[in-house]
């Protein structure tokens, strides 16, 4: 038998489901080695590799949570830590929603560039209202802990962000960071967006 496939055979048109889905663009910075790739496959995939393969350019990772009645489809783009990628990454923050900053809290040098990171972020994703958590993750490795709690959760605080312990080697803190994360994402979306134009499309005073 023939298909149909005229344009109009389908009995709905699939581009208003598509449209009434909930998408998501998270954003992971910080140095490489911090465990950003590692932090989205534990969530994702409930898996953790000891073995350091540094992101070249760009990671992506997907899934499905849910946040109350809403099936949100998350996607990671994961960004490269080091330097020399600052032109991809720059390329591909459009459309951001929220952003991880995280940090290794065995190597300081890691906080200590929190600042930069934070600042190319507010930079270059600047098209809706963030939703950014701070990450001090590898708390497993607490003997050669270099930042402490109170530290990361000071930037945090000045920063007006939000501040999650984690390790993507345990596991602990990961779903609990994700999850608050995302539904700060969906809080935002169903705010009332302030509209700043008139009815004949003219700038309100
Ligand atoms: N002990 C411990 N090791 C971790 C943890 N998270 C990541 N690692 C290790 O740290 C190394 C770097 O992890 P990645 O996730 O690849 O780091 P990244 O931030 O994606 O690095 P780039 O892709 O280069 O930017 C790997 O050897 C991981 O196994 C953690 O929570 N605890
Ligand atoms: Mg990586």
């Amino acid at each position: 038998m023939a298909l149909n496939r005229l344009k109009g055979h389908l009995p709905f048109d699939p581009m208003n489901s598509i449209a009434d889905l909930t998408w998501v663009k998270i954003v992971g910075v910080g140095d490489s080695g911090v465990g950003k790739t590692c932090l989205v496959k534990r969530f994702c995939e409930e898996k953790f590799t000891a073995k350091f393969h540094p992101t070249v350019g760009i990671d992506y990772g997907f899934k499905i949570h849910v946040i109350g009645d809403v099936d949100v489809r998350v996607h990671f783009w994961d960004m490269a830590g080091k330097y020399e990628y600052y032109d991809v990454r720059n390329e591909l923050y459009s459309q951001t929603q929220a952003v991880m900053l995280v940090y290794d809290v065995t190597n300081r040098a890691s906080f200590q560039s929190l600042e930069a990171w934070n600042r190319e972020c507010v930079r270059c994703a600047s098209s809706f209202p963030l939703a950014t958590v701070v990450v001090a993750n590898k708390v497993d490795q607490d003997v050669e802990r270099a930042v402490s709690r109170e530290e990361g959760e000071k930037w945090a605080k000045a920063h007006k962000l939000t501040y999650w312990e984690t390790s993507a080697a345990t596991g602990v803190g990961v779903f609990s960071m994700f999850h608050s994360l995302l539904q700060d994402v969906v809080e935002k979306m169903r705010a009332p967006q302030v509209d700043l134009f008139n009815s004949d499309g003219e700038m309100e005073k």
